[in-house]
C-alpha cells in the first residue's frame, strides 16, 4: 500500500548496512524488518535485518577516540559539560557485565493502520508493524557508571546524546538526538549496551555504545552515545516536549510524554500472502507488550467472529515477544483476513479502534492482515 514511499539506500545513503528490497521497507532514512522473514528465524532478530530509525544518518565512529563523557548538576562535584568524568570504551569493557534480552520499537510502529483501518491522514513514516527488533544486548549497568561518575541523590533526570549529526528540520536546528530518562528507570534495568547478539553492535544499531531502556519506546534507547547530562532539575528536548508526545482531542493540551510501548502481534507473513487452500497450514507470529509478558494471544480467520488461542511457542522474554503458532486448516479459493489479539500481564489487550493522536504513535489495534488462498 506504501510501497511508493519505498527507495533503496545507495552505498552512501542515510544507513550502512544492506537493504535487501525482499528484508526491508525503506522510508528515507529509515528501514523497517518486513516480517515475513522472521518465519525462519530464532528468538531474536538477526543483526542483519534489524530495523533501523535514524533522524539523520548513521555515524562511523573509532571506539578507540571515542568517549563516553558524564557531566552534570546531579554529579558531586558537580562535572561540567567542559569537564566531565570520562569513561573510555576499555573502562566500559572493564566494568561487569550484564545481557538482557530486549525489544527495541519504535513509538511509531503500526502508524500505517490509523490511515487504513481509521482513516486518518498521518505524515511521519508510515510503518506497518516491522518497526520492532529483538535482540541480546551485552554492556554495563547504567546505574554502576551513573555511580562511578558521582551521581547524588538530587538527581532527577538522566539525558544521553547521541553522536549522529544535529537534527534540523524546516531551518530549525534540534540539536544532537537526546531524550531525558526519569533517575528511577536509569538506575532501574539501563544498560549501556556494547554488544548486539554476541558481536560488537554494528554500526546501525550505535556502534560503539548505545543505550537500552527496557519496555520503553525505542527513542529512549539512543544510539553512539557520546554523552550523559545528568540533572538535579527536569531537563526537556524536542523528543519529550513535543516528539514522542500524545496530542489531540483525547489529550490535554500540552500532550501526554511517551514512556512504554503497548501490545501488539504480527503474523510472520508478507500483507497478501498466497497459502494453499484446503490444507493444514501453521500460521506462526509473535506477540510484545511494553507492560510486560504477553498471558495470551488469540487469534481470527473469520473477520473477527470467532477467536481461537494461539499455542505459546516459548514463555518469551518478558521485556521481548512471545512466539505462538496457529495450526489453520484453510478454506477454499478466496480473499481471507487474519487477526491476532494479545493480552498482557496487566490484562491490556489489543482494541479494535485506537484512540487518535496526532503523530499517530502507540497503535496497539488489531491489525487485519489479507491473505489469499489458491
Ligand atoms: N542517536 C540516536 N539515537 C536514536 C535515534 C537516532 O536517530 N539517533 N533514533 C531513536 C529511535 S526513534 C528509535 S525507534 C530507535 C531505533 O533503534 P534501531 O535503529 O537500532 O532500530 O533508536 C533511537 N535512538
Ligand atoms: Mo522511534
Amino acid at each position: 500500500m506504501y510501497e511508493h514511499h519505498v527507495t533503496e539506500a545507495g552505498p552512501d545513503g542515510p544507513i550502512v548496512k544492506p537493504l535487501p528490497a525482499d528484508e526491508f521497507r525503506v522510508y528515507g532514512s529509515n528501514a523497517e524488518m518486513r516480517w515475513e522473514v522472521m518465519g525462519e528465524h530464532g528468538y531474536v532478530v538477526p543483526n542483519a535485518n534489524f530495523f533501523v530509525r535514524n533522524h539523520t544518518s548513521t555515524p562511523l565512529i573509532d571506539a578507540q577516540t571515542w568517549n563516553l563523557r558524564v557531566f552534570g548538576t546531579g554529579l558531586r562535584g558537580p562535572a561540567t559539560p567542559g569537564n566531565p568524568v570520562r569513561f573510555s570504551y576499555q573502562d566500559l569493557l572493564d566494568l561487569p557485565a550484564r545481557t538482557v534480552v530486549s525489544s527495541i520499537e519504535c513509538a511509531g510502529n503500526g502508524r500505517s493502520f490509523f490511515t487504513t483501518q481509521q482513516d486518518q491522514t498521518m505524515t511521519d513514516t508510515p510503518w506497518q508493524l516491522g518497526a520492532i527488533g529483538v535482540a541480546a544486548w551485552r554492556g554495563v549497568p547504567l546505574s554502576l557508571v551513573l555511580e562511578r561518575a558521582g551521581i547524588t541523590r538530587q538527581a532527577v533526570d538522566v539525558m544521553p546524546y547521541g553522536l549522529d549529526p544535529a537534527y534540523i528540520v524546516d531551518g530549525i536546528d534540534y540539536g544532537r538526538v537526546r531524550r531525558p530518562i526519569p533517575v528511577s528507570k536509569a538506575l532501574d534495568d539501563v544498560i549501556l549496551a556494547y554488544e548486539m547478539n554476541g558481536v560488537p553492535l554494528p554500526p546501525d544499531s550505535g556502534y560503539p555504545v548505545r543505550v537500552i531502556v527496557p519496555y520503553w519506546a525505542g527513542i529512549a534507547s539512543i544510539k553512539w552515545v557520546g554523552q550523559i547530562e545528568v540533572s538535579a532539575t527536569p531537563l526537556v528536548s524536542y523528543w519529550n516536549t513535543h516528539a514522542y508526545r500524545l496530542f489531540g482531542p483525547a489529550y490535554p493540551p500540552q500532550g501526554t510524554p511517551i514512556t512504554t510501548q503497548v501490545t501488539r502481534s504480527a503474523f510472520e507473513l508478507a500483507p497478501n500472502a498466497r497459502l494453499p487452500a484446503h490444507r493444514d497450514y501453521l500460521l506462526t507470529g509473535r506477540s510484545w507488550s511494553g507492560n510486560g509478558p504477553i498471558i495470551r494471544t488469540e487469534i481470527s480467520t473469520d473477520g473477527g467472529r470467532r477467536w481461537h488461542e494461539a499455542i505459546p511457542r516459548d514463555r518469551g522474554a518478558p521485556a521481548a515477544w512471545q512466539r505462538w503458532e496457529f495450526p489453520w486448516r484453510t478454506p477454499g479459493p478466496g480473499s481471507h483476513t487474519l487477526r491476532a489479539r494479545a493480552t498482557d500481564v496487566t490484562g491490556a489487550t489489543q482494541p479494535a479502534a485506537v484512540t487518535a493522536n496526532t503523530f499517530g504513535y502507540l497503535f496497539d489495534g488489531i491489525v487485519r492482515h489479507p491473505v489469499t488462498t489458491a
